[in-house]
């Protein structure tokens, strides 16, 4: 098998990686896991495409930091809050001259996150008939679409219309039979809840939920 071959067993390792035992984030494997997750999009199709590169986009941002001279700064995604607020690099209220900042690029992918947990949790649960473009668009409804202007929420949408069937999507997630799948799932969901949520404390001990 190829390296770029989208495994589910990839992610849940690139998440697993990403915690430390202080619970500090790395955001080399947090964005690694995205690396994954850009993968598979691919692997669905062209309709994707202005997801994935808007994900790539982030993921590039992040990375360019993280290799840059304050390169230290961005080992976790603690030590990076810390630092760019420390040192004024964030665009609190308004986009101003740091337009493109680690805390609020990484906002982006941590709501994605979110949408991508509420997504899972209902692959896991669903059932021969449920909808892949239900399960997507009701997750989304529940997360990234507050978040959303009218004309991406449309556009998502359309997307969504072209996502494949249930059992097709259990394959592309390459990771065996629907009961194996299933099972992945169990013991990844707990792991991405996890990640997200010691995200979400920090961002909202640090007023940083709502970075333009
Ligand atoms: C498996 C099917 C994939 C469904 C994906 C569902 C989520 C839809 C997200 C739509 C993003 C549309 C394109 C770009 C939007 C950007 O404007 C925003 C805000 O960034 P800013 O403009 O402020 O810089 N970008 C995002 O919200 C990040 C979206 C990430 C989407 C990740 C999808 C994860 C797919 C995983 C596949 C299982």
């Amino acid at each position: 098998m190829s390296a770029d071959t989208f495994r589910l067993q990839k992610v849940l390792e690139t998440f697993r990686s990403s915690l430390n035992e202080n619970k500090e984030v790395y955001v080399k494997y947090y964005i690694a896991g995205w690396q994954e997750l850009v993968t598979f999009m691919n692997s669905l199709g062209n309709v994707f495409s202005f997801i994935s590169k808007d994900v790539v986009s982030k993921i590039q941002i992040l990375e360019n930091f993280l290799s840059g001279e304050s390169g230290s700064h961005y080992v976790t995604i603690q030590s990076m809050v810390k630092y760019e607020l420390e040192n004024d690099l964030v665009d609190l209220t308004k986009r101003g001259s740091h337009p493109e900042s680690g805390c609020r690029t990484l906002l982006r992918l941590h709501r994605a996150l979110h949408w991508l947990e509420l997504f899972l949790e209902r692959l896991r649960t669903s059932t021969e008939d449920s909808k892949t473009s239900v399960m997507c668009s009701d997750a989304y409804n529940e997360s990234l679409a507050q978040h959303h202007p009218w004309l991406i929420r449309k556009a998502v949408g359309v997307a969504f219309c072209a996502l494949p069937g249930r059992d097709t999507f259990f394959e592309v997630l390459n990771a065996g039979d629907h009961a194996q799948v299933v099972a992945l799932l169990g013991e990844s969901l707990p792991l991405i809840a996890e990640v997200y949520q010691i995200t979400e404390d920090l961002y909202a001990k640090n007023n940083l939920l709502e970075l333009p």
